[in-house]
């Protein structure tokens, strides 16, 4: 059961009473108040005293609490996980559960991102849609392109990009697609502009658009969309994007997120 969901980053998405634009509502709390979010790049930790308070712990369940967090001298991201089991003891750098609050805090840097998960039983981290890609890794790794945050980026390496390149995402099991939307900020210099589509039958890859060509516009950090959409819905497990073309202003290509609608 997913409690609490808070991209500082990009749009500032959230699924729960927080307000980001007035900060001080809803289930966060900022401790200071000097905390400074930036578009784009998430909640600015300049000092340890600076932080959050989530009043979320429930009761007589264990929780898991996420943070995507940028060290302040770092270059990649990385992932802060407390796991507090039902009347276990729970330690984890930056996190800690305060009666009835979990506290983030003590850290210098930017944290794109918060969940809390609450469960029964032991710890399973939810499945995920992990998606690979035959372009090496520069950044963020494949999760990155579905992580349900369309201002988390993944990036080639900044150089030796090749075509034709793919991404395959698989969903764990089945799901109805109607459209596959990609995400990319910057995205005259970096985003995918020649990209087929097939998606998994369950024995072959069966072609759906073929060479779906994008005229990305933006130069900037806002985080522009492509749609794809498929002749007619699809149940499928996997999906699978070949690349024929990409910007590569920078040596790199990116894609921010892959997204998927059901009819
Ligand atoms: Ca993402």
């Amino acid at each position: 059961m997913l409690v609490l969901d808070i991209a500082f980053a990009g749009s500032f998405t959230t699924s729960t009473e927080y307000t980001p634009a007035t900060g001080e509502r809803g289930l966060l709390v900022r401790i200071t108040g000097l905390e400074a979010i930036h578009p784009c790049r998430g909640l600015l930790l300049a000092d340890p005293a600076h932080g959050v308070r989530l009043p979320v712990v429930p009761e007589e369940r264990g929780v898991a609490v996420r943070a995507v967090f940028l060290p302040e001298a770092g270059t990649a991201e990385g992932e802060l996980l407390l796991v507090r089991e039902h009347g276990g003891e729970a330690a984890a750098e930056g996190i800690a559960v305060d009666g009835a609050e979990i506290v983030i805090s003590g850290l210098r840097g930017t944290l794109r991102r918060v969940t809390v998960t609450a469960f029964d039983g032991p710890y399973r981290p939810e499945p995920n849609a992990p998606g690979r890609t035959g372009h090496s890794d520069g950044h963020s790794g494949g999760n990155a392109l579905t992580d349900g945050d369309p201002a988390s980026p993944w990036a080639s390496a900044a150089g030796g990009v090749t075509f034709p390149g793919e991404f395959v995402v698989d969903y764990g099991n089945a799901r109805q697609i109607a459209t596959v939307t990609l995400h990319t900020a910057w995205a005259k210099g970096q985003g995918i502009t020649d990209v087929s589509l097939e998606t998994w039958d369950g024995s072959a890859w069966v072609p759906q658009v073929a060479h779906h060509l994008i005229d990305w516009r933006e130069s900037s950090a806002k985080v522009e969309t492509s749609t794809v959409t498929l002749p007619k819905p699809v149940t499928t497990q996997k999906l699978r994007l070949t690349v024929h073309k990409a910007n590569l202003q920078w040596g790199n290509l990116a894609l921010y997120e892959i997204a998927t609608t059901a009819p």
